[in-house]
């Protein structure tokens, strides 16, 4: 029901402490963008993407629900573990398993001079988690699919209920996007609203087809309907 879907959304955002909503301690800005091997529901991947809306960075997601084969497979390849999150920085060669580095690395590297990480320990996990639950396991278990030839692009903020909706589709159908982040008080805001014409998010568009949406609820209906294989 879509009334209790966006309220569980709400929810989880609240038990977050509206983590990931502000893009306002951002610095030095990557010149190439950086990749993410991550699953939605994992609280170890939303301390990570909390800190890529904070500080205002773009990524290259690689979605690795439980059951999917398509990035999974290449991580135990690359890092020679399938655990999440992992970090890739082509900037500095940098490559990285465990949120609690890679959120320090992401603001040592890229934060405004002062600006510190959130808590780290028991509350971020017991709160994420709870986020988790409350979202039913979205955004954890993969869908039958089939891979776009070329990523799809997202503008999103983590904080936002509506793009973690977006968000979990993406990932159960293990569809990899590049991730704008539009934290409010962000620098990439104006330019957001030259090429889509309006603030708001989620935005999706589909370099494949051409396709441009606003809606939480059509884009998924989208994604399932162009990229989801009946199982
Ligand atoms: N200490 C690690 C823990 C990461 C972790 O345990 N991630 C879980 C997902 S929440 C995982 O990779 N599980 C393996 C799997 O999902 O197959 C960190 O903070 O990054």
């Amino acid at each position: 029901m879509r009334g209790l879907d966006v309220l569980s959304s709400i929810t989880a955002t609240l038990v977050r402490f509206a983590g990931g909503l502000n893009a306002t301690a951002a610095g030095k800005r990557p010149a190439e963008p950086l990749t993410l091997y991550e699953f939605e529901s994992c609280p170890f991947c939303r301390k990570v993407r909390e800190a890529l809306t904070e500080l205002d960075l773009d990524a290259v997601i690689l979605p690795c629900p439980k059951g999917g084969e398509r990035y999974r497979a290449e991580l135990l390849t690359r890092g020679g573990k399938a655990q999440f999150p992992y970090l890739i920085d082509p900037n500095t060669g940098t490559e990285m398993y465990e949120s609690d580095d890679i959120v320090d690395y992401l603001y040592a590297e890229y934060g405004a001079v002062g600006a510190r990480p959130g808590p780290k320990g028991a509350i971020p996990l017991l709160t994420g988690s709870l986020a988790s639950l409350i979202r039913a396991h979205q955004g954890t278990f993969v869908r039958p699919s089939r891979s776009p030839e070329q990523p799809l692009e997202f503008w999103s903020f983590e904080a936002s209920p509506f793009c973690r909706i977006v968000r979990e589709r993406l990932c159960e159908l293990e569809l990899p996007y590049a991730l704008h982040n539009v934290g409010k008080g962000g620098a990439r805001r104006d330019d957001f609203v030259k090429q889509s014409g309006t603030m708001q998010v989620p935005y999706l568009l589909d370099p494949n087809t051409g396709k441009g949406l606003f809606e939480s609820a059509e884009i998924v209906s989208y994604l399932d309907k162009t990229y989801g294989v009946p199982a």
